[in-house]
C-alpha cells in the first residue's frame, strides 16, 4: 500500500472516450484493467469525469458551419472544436463499466460551465477558475499526485502540469493512459510535462 500522502488521479474513464465512444481513443478500453490494479494499491483514489452542457462552447456541433477538430479562438485562446462528448448524465458520460475502485473518494466533474472548457482537472481552460481539487488535495494531506486515464495528451497532461504548478510531486504512469494525439499533441505534451518536472512512469515501477 502506498503512502497516505499519495494520491491516484483517474482521469475521464469515460464511455465517449472509449474506441467506440463519441471522442474514441485509440485502445483506451486498455487503460481499465491496468488502473484497477494500480487502485488496489493506493487508499486515496480520486475520480474525474468530463460533464458538459449540451450547449458546451467546444463542441462543433454548436458552431455552425464548423467541423469537429478545427480550431476556433476564444476569448481565453485557442479551442479545440470536438464531437459531442461527454454530455451530464448521458450514458456516454458514464464511468467505464468494468472501473472497479469502490474505495474512491471523490469525483470531480468539469467543464461544466457553457463557455469554458476544462482539460484540466484543476483550473478551467480561461486559467483562473479552480475546480478546487487543489485544496481539497491540500486538506486531506497529499503530496504526491500519480496521473492516469485519459487522454494523455488533453486531461491527463493538463492536470498533470497543474497540479506541478499548484505544489504537488507528480508522475504521469504512462501505460494507464492512451492519447488522441492530435497533430503532434501527444510529443508536445511530453515535452512540456518531462520540462515541468513531471516523472513519466510504468505501472510496473509501482508494484517493485
Ligand atoms: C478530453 C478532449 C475534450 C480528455 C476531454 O478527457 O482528454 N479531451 N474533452
Ligand atoms: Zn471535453
Amino acid at each position: 500500500m502506498r503512502n497516505a500522502d499519495e494520491v491516484l488521479l483517474v482521469i475521464d474513464v469515460q464511455n465517449d472516450f472509449m474506441p467506440d465512444g463519441a471522442l474514441g481513443v485509440a485502445h483506451g478500453d486498455e487503460v481499465v484493467p491496468v488502473i484497477n490494479r494500480l487502485a488496489r494499491g493506493f487508499s486515496h483514489v480520486v475520480l474525474t469525469q468530463d460533464w458538459h452542457p449540451a450547449s458546451h462552447v467546444s463542441f462543433a456541433a454548436n458552431h455552425p458551419g464548423r467541423k469537429p477538430f478545427e480550431m476556433l479562438t476564444l476569448p481565453y485562446g485557442e479551442q479545440v472544436l470536438w464531437p459531442t462528448h461527454c454530455v451530464q448524465n448521458t450514458a456516454g458520460a458514464a464511468l467505464h463499466a468494468g472501473l472497479d475502485i469502490p474505495h474512491a473518494r471523490a469525483v470531480i466533474r468539469k467543464g461544466h460551465h457553457v463557455q469554458v472548457d476544462s482539460y484540466s482537472a484543476f483550473l478551467e481552460a480561461d486559467r483562473k477558475t479552480p475546480t478546487g481539487l487543489a485544496g481539497y488535495l491540500r486538506e486531506t494531506g497529499v503530496r504526491r499526485v500519480w496521473c492516469c486515464g485519459l487522454a494523455t495528451d488533453y486531461c491527463v497532461a493538463w492536470s498533470a502540469l497543474d497540479a506541478r504548478t499548484a505544489g504537488f510531486e507528480v508522475a504521469l504512469i504512462e501505460d494507464a493512459t492512451r492519447a488522441i494525439d492530435l497533430n503532434g499533441s501527444l510529443a508536445a505534451a511530453w515535452r512540456d510535462l518531462l520540462a515541468a518536472g513531471v516523472e513519466r512512469v510504468q505501472a510496473a515501477d509501482l508494484e517493485a
